[in-house]
């Protein structure tokens, strides 16, 4: 379509993508195989039947063992490509993906083996696809703060730029962003970037913590943000960008229909809003299918999906003078 056509041809970046949760149900069989790795489905269609959640528990236990099949860094580096092949497609000029190492070495997988296979597909992609990137490595909030500061110590000599932040994620509700403020304290004294799910599922409390305790420099998701006034006007001050993911919050019944999302009012709110993916394969789609699925129902504008994108290169990490580059 000609909407489809505009959004592609915008260049943008995606802010908030779990690795993991870019796995291709035909990857996860290929390296089932590959792997000798038992998996609860015969095929295809039957792993697609599977993704049907109530909640963000409910995709995180399909989640957690569709990563299963994981094993080795090429199968690291396998996955990460085929990300950056199908955003590269898509107008994304820059990414910054998040992974869960935890959600690996507890399985017995090296911590060395993930993030340079990681790190090597990226700076692959860089080259072959011209997508400039950044890993930010996130923690698993049901795990304690102990396993937190383990893995924090664990990854410190890729903390020389090739781990550039750390994020929270994971199960939210009765995980509050408190719950690691020594960890991200430490991870700030480190000169590491922060940014935090928080208002996914849990409540504006949770945001304001994010803020506050974890003192992140982006938000991920922040939803429910708009249930306290004075925090929103406090991040409209302030310039904090938020990373939404529409799609996510449609399979995971944050909202029970588009024209319900909040991001819209959230932008009319005067907070940084970026459109972005989560976790696509799971939820249904890469950036452009995210975009797409709510510019109609929240009646957005060409020149408002121009401003999410102006905002997505504004909210990255990148310098100001890699920025000049794509705005
Ligand atoms: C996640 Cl959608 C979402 N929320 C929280 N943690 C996650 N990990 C992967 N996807
Ligand atoms: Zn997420």
């Amino acid at each position: 379509s000609d909407l489809e056509k505009f959004i592609t041809a915008l260049p943008k970046a995606e802010l908030h993508l779990h690795l993991e949760g870019s796995l291709e149900p035909e990857l996860m069989m290929e390296l089932a195989t590959k792997n000798n790795i038992e998996l609860p489905y015969q095929t295809i269609d039957e792993i697609r039947k599977a993704y049907d959640f109530s909640n963000l528990q409910d995709f995180l236990d399909i989640y957690y063992q569709g990563m299963n099949v994981l094993q080795g860094e090429e199968d690291f580096y396998a996955l990460t490509m085929a990300y950056l092949e199908k955003v590269s497609g898509e107008g994304v000029v820059h990414a910054e993906v998040f992974y869960d190492p935890q959600g690996h070495t507890s399985r017995g997988v090296p911590f060395a083996e993930v993030t340079n296979g990681i790190l090597r597909a990226l700076d692959d992609g860089r080259e072959k696809y011209g997508v400039s990137s950044e890993l930010i490595m996130s923690f698993l909030r049901h795990l304690s703060e102990e396993e937190a500061f383990a893995t924090l110590r664990e990854a410190e000599p890729w903390f020389d730029g090739r781990i550039i932040g750390v994020g929270l994620d994971s199960s939210e509700l009765g995980h509050p962003p408190s719950k690691f403020q020594r960890v991200f304290a430490a991870a700030r004294e480190m000169d590491l970037l922060l940014v935090a799910h928080a208002g996914e599922e849990g409540p504006a409390a949770y945001v304001r913590e994010a803020v506050e305790l974890l003192k992140v420099d982006r938000l991920d998701h922040g939803n429910r943000t708009l249930e306290d006034t004075a925090l929103t006007e406090t991040l409209a001050q302030s310039g904090m960008t938020f990373t939404v993911c529409p799609l996510s919050n449609l399979k995971l019944c944050g909202v029970p229909d588009m024209k319900e999302h909040p991001l819209r009012r959230m932008m009319d709110a005067g907070l940084k809003v970026t459109v972005n993916s989560d976790d696509p394969a799971y939820f249904g789609g890469y950036m452009t299918a995210n975009f797409l699925s709510v510019a109609q129902p929240l009646d957005l504008s060409k020149e408002d999906i121009a401003q999410l994108c102006r905002n997505s290169i504004a909210g990255s990490f990148l310098t100001e003078e890699e920025k000049s580059v794509h705005i």
